[in-house]
């Protein structure tokens, strides 16, 4: 039997697919609707995988076809009645002014006031870890809009609060300038997130490319990005004084764009992080990014944004998306640091786990449940 398995937006359009390729006597063996894999699954909807078989041996397969028929018959059939039930659905809707589908995952049945709804929303946001300051400004601004006169459905209330959020965010995107400096705390994804950054510029821009460590400590850790940088074919020197910069920027002079990483400080070093101090003197201007990962505490992040702030960042990259289930440090963070969010990163995979914050909807993220 020959078994093949199908991807399609819906049922109808995979069992087309099927009939094209298998033909009609393809017998439909198992259905279920997936999602795709990793955060970018979150904004696309989910997909409906079909496993369908045919037996090219066997000449007779007059059951088997009308089954496939039988079942695109019925498709047909559950399509005609879905749309009934959908208008039907939005006139009741309308009627009552009580939405409860919009957010499948949040769906509260019957009337709900508007305090309710708040207080709901209010309790479901605190799960991500929010600055209570910034929570409480969203909310003043959503509930003036919403004292309006009259019921608002509770996912109403939903789309003025990710108003309401969408607007806290800053985003940019793009280089600005030809060195790109990566800061943060240990173990955040600094050298990763250069790799699939360097990766991008080297390989889809054409950009000419050359790598920088600065390892003031002798600690060693560079292996990881030499690796990177012989995979990729890309230049790597390694710098342990400020002078070693400065002959280095010379000899990547005719690179147009220069990474650099920077290895083994301790947030909570001051001597570690002031060392690095000189080393960026002599790199601004630059895009200084400061990484952190999805998986930091509010206070944390605070803590880190502060101690951080004398290495002058002027971005903000959020790391692990993949790893947590509240995503409060993606607003937390640019609440603390006033820098535009340009990258954020849900996976270990060089280049591809990498998104660009201004491509999607950033205030869905706190809508995504685990
Ligand atoms: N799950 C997950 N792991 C990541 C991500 N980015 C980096 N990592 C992993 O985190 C670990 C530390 O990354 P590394 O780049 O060495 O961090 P650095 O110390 O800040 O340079 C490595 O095992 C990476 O593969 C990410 O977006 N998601
Ligand atoms: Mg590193």
């Amino acid at each position: 039997m020959k078994i093949r398995k199908y991807l399609a937006a819906d049922m109808k359009e995979g069992l087309i697919k099927i009939k094209k390729d298998l033909g009609p006597e393809a017998i439909i063996l198992h259905s279920r609707r997936v999602r795709r894999r990793g955060l970018r699954g979150f904004f696309t909807p989910r997909q409906v995988e079909i496993i369908a078989g045919v037996d090219p041996l066997k000449k007779d397969q007059q059951t088997s076809g009308i089954m496939l028929k039988k079942v695109m018959a019925k498709e047909k059939e559950m399509s005609a009645m879905a749309d009934e039930l959908r208008l039907l659905k939005s006139t009741v809707s309308e009627l009552s002014a009580v939405a409860s589908t919009a957010e499948e995952e949040h769906r509260v049945p019957g009337i709900i006031t508007k305090k309710k709804s708040s207080n709901y929303w209010r309790t479901y946001l605190e799960h991500h870890d929010l600055d209570p300051t910034l929570l409480q400004e969203i909310f003043v601004e959503a509930e003036e809009d919403a004292a309006v006169p009259g019921r608002m459905s509770h996912s109403r209330m939903a789309e003025i609060l990710q108003e309401k959020a969408a607007r806290k965010f800053k985003c940019t995107d793009g280089f600005s300038h030809r060195s790109q400096i990566f800061i943060g705390p240990t173990g955040v994804g600094k050298t990763t997130t250069l790799a699939k950054l360097a990766a991008r510029s080297s390989y889809n821009d054409a950009e000419k490319v050359g790598l920088i460590t600065i390892d003031h400590y002798r600690i060693g850790a560079i292996e990881q990005l030499r690796t990177y940088a012989e995979i990729m074919d890309l230049p790597l020197e390694v710098v342990m004084t400020p002078q070693d910069l400065f002959k280095v920027m010379v000899r990547l002079e005719d690179c147009n764009r220069v990474f650099i990483d920077t290895a083994g400080r301790s947030t909570g070093n001051r001597e570690q992080l002031d060392d690095l101090i000189p080393y960026i003197d002599m790199l601004v201007p630059a895009d200084i990014y400061l990484v952190i990962s999805a998986t930091t505490r509010r206070q944390d992040i605070g803590y880190i944004a502060e101690r951080f702030k004398k290495l002058k960042y002027n971005r903000l990259i959020i790391t692990k998306l993949d790893e947590t289930t509240a995503y409060g440090a993606v607003l937390n963070g640019t609440y603390y640091t006033k820098m535009p969010l340009v990258y954020l990163t849900d996976g270990q995979r060089v280049p591809e786990d990498l998104i660009q914050a201004s491509e999607i909807d950033l205030a869905k993220l706190l809508w995504r449940t685990g």
